[in-house]
């Protein structure tokens, strides 16, 4: 089969890849040149284990190419970015998915199958996406066969989930659904789970927003342990025991193109009916406001000027900052600290040192924001420059194996708060 994937990002390139490596005729294609030059000479512009190496692999079979044009194909596959817009409930901005679909329309043919990978609100795809297709002259399940198939990889292992998670298929009709599935069928080994596109829609928000409010309620429990003078990391391991219950963890915020962005596509379409999912936005968006508070007040106990700042990105082991509440908490605390901030992986800013040890430097705490692997083991070395031997792990990663080191953690809020009273006496 001929596939073209439309845009080239964190879903797209992978995607576009599997479909190469199993046997079809794959071209992607961009709308930045830059991309396109990068994946052309065998390098990719994004992070994610083991995509160089397959991409490298697939232009030598000759049956991936990159380009900015599009061209005729049996499959049209749309993967680009579905940011908020900026209006009263964040609701989903279409604006890169329409213009992939003017892109391809003017190529498509009798028979063609369009693949919308891109999250988006519920109803898009029988309403505005498949009326585009009518006012071009086509039957939608006749002529031209449209499916949502929304994405549901975790970065950082996407090659692999890609192929082994269960894929959700909606089509306009039975017979879009069923293209869907020989389509996917080519290279995924979980199950291929037919639906409606509305129902494939709306299910892809409410995973992430299960996730986002599941989170929410984390963090909420940390407040609640600040309050009462209670671990809440110990209150959140103890319950998860219980065989029927599992709270996610609490943290800085909720980051990424996902958690954070998809239950505004919810709410926007229901906004009457979705008071827990947008008090649970409130919630993780106010997280990193009443972090930095934490950190304000554990830094007039210690009296410290610098903080070090370890890790940037929104979550572990990636370079994307999208969203990312380490980029909040920077905000707010450089009003009042001398900041330095570390990332082994977020390349895209030249303020960020790429060795702990410098940014180390005469540093009163070290300040975990995003649970890179690098963390778990911080060598003496880097507590040897600082002022103060503090460690603030709000991801829990940072194994606490060095007896000459304050080690602290969300669970053990109310310690600084209880100084903090101290003081005022
Ligand atoms: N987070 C917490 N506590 C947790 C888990 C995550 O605070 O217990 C935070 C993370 O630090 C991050 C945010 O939430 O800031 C999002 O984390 P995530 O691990 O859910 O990661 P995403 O957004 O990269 O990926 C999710 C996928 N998540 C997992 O599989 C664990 C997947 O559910 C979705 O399909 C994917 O978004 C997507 O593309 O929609």
């Amino acid at each position: 089969m001929k596939i073209e994937v439309m845009g080239l990002g964190y879903i797209g390139l992978p995607t576009a890849i599997m479909f190469a490596k199993h046997g079809h005729e794959v071209t992607g294609v961009d709308v930045v040149q830059e991309v396109v030059t990068t994946l052309n000479n065998g390098k990719i512009h994004i992070e994610e284990p083991g995509l160089e190496a397959e991409l490298g692999r697939v232009l030598e079979t000759g049956r991936f190419k990159v380009q900015m044009q599009v061209e005729q194909a049996d499959v049209f596959i749309v993967a680009v970015p579905t940011p908020n817009l900026d209006d009263a409930f964040k609701s989903c901005d279409l604006t890169y998915v329409e213009q992939a679909m003017g892109m391809i329309i003017p190529h498509l043919e009798r028979g063609n199958t369009i693949i919308i990978e891109s999250t988006i609100a519920p109803r898009t795809t029988d309403t505005i996406l498949a009326s585009k297709i009518k006012q071009a002259g086509f039957e939608v399940g006749k002529d031209i066969f449209l499916v949502h198939c929304p994405e549901r990889v975790l970065p950082g292992n996407i090659l692999h989930e890609l192929k082994w998670n269960n894929r959700i298929i909606g089509g306009v009709t039975k017979a879009c659904t069923l293209k869907g599935v020989e389509i996917y069928g080519s290279f995924v080994e979980g199950k291929l789970l037919e639906t409606s596109a509305a129902v494939a829609e709306l299910s892809k928000l409410i995973e992430n927003t299960y996730r986002d409010v599941n989170i929410a309620l984390a963090n909420e429990i940390v407040r609640i342990g600040d309050v009462l003078g209670i671990d809440s990391l110990e209150v959140i391991r103890l319950a998860n025991y219980h065989p029927r219950v599992n709270i996610h963890q609490p943290g800085p915020g909720v980051g990424g193109h996902c958690l954070a962005v998809d239950p505004y596509f919810i709410i926007s379409e229901a906004s009457e009916e979705t008071a827990l999912i947008q008090m649970a936005r409130q919630i993780n968006e106010r997280t990193p406001v009443f972090l930095a508070q934490k950190v304000r007040a554990l830094m007039k106990k210690l009296g410290g000027k610098k903080i070090t700042i370890c890790g940037i990105a929104y979550k572990g082991n990636v370079d994307d900052v999208r969203e990312s509440p380490a980029l909040k908490v920077l905000d707010e605390l450089k009003k009042d600290f001398e900041i330095c901030v570390h990332d082994p992986h977020v390349k895209r800013f030249d303020w960020i040192e790429r060795d702990l040890t410098r940014a180390a430097q005469d540093s009163d705490l070290l300040l975990v924001l995003t649970d890179h692997d690098d963390y778990q083991v911080i060598l003496e070395d880097v507590f040897q420059v600082m002022q103060q031997r503090v460690v603030f792990d709000t991801k829990g990663v940072v194994s606490q194996t060095n007896d000459r080191v304050d080690y602290l953690t969300l669970g053990d809020l109310s310690k600084i708060k209880s100084h903090e009273e101290k003081a005022k006496i």
